[in-house]
């Protein structure tokens, strides 16, 4: 039998950060509380979760790298809303955003969680932040539950 360690979904005694922009906040707010309710919902205690937020994407990782700088979290969540508009800056943020967010991650030894949506337009945004695609944020604090468990779990089996 190999030796496998993963994560699992309880959460008990763990500090999450949540980084989330402003922009797009009728859906980046969704992320948010969909994140908040999952974390809570999993035994976390509300005063174990700390909220910032920026005011768009691209300042995501620099807020993130502060938060993982503390060394006061188990994981960290990023939640944004990028919307394509009729000009490339879409493609800059977003590319910014997810080199940054992967940066963190890299860098630091707290899991970082990706909840930033890439919409082509209003619709998608629609469908991912709480609707028939699910809900993002949901599926970012779920990966960030996962991750902070499997980092403990792999201290212990050091
Ligand atoms: C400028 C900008 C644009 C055009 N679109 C978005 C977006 O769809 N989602 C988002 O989170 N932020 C957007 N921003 C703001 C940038 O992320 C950033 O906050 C500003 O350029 C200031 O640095």
């Amino acid at each position: 039998m190999p030796k496998i360690i993963e994560g699992n979904l309880v959460a008990v005694g763990k500090r999450f950060a949540i980084v989330a922009a402003r922009w797009n906040d009728i859906f980046s707010d969704k992320l948010l509380s969909g994140a908040c309710d999952t974390l809570v919902r999993h035994g976390v205690e509300d005063d174990a979760i700390t909220v910032f937020r920026c005011p768009g994407c691209f300042e995501l990782p620099q807020v993130a790298a502060r938060a993982a700088e503390t060394g006061q979290f188990d994981a960290i969540i990023c939640l944004g809303v990028l919307i394509r508009g009729g000009t490339p800056h879409f493609d800059y943020i977003a590319a910014q955003t997810t080199r940054g967010i992967g940066a963190i991650a890299q860098d630091y030894p707290v899991p970082v969680s990706f909840g930033v949506l890439t919409c082509d337009n209003l619709e998608q945004a629609i469908e991912r932040s709480g609707s028939k695609a699910g809900n993002k944020g949901v599926e970012a604090a779920l990966a960030a539950l996962e991750m902070a468990n499997l980092f403990e779990q792999m201290e212990i089996s050091e």
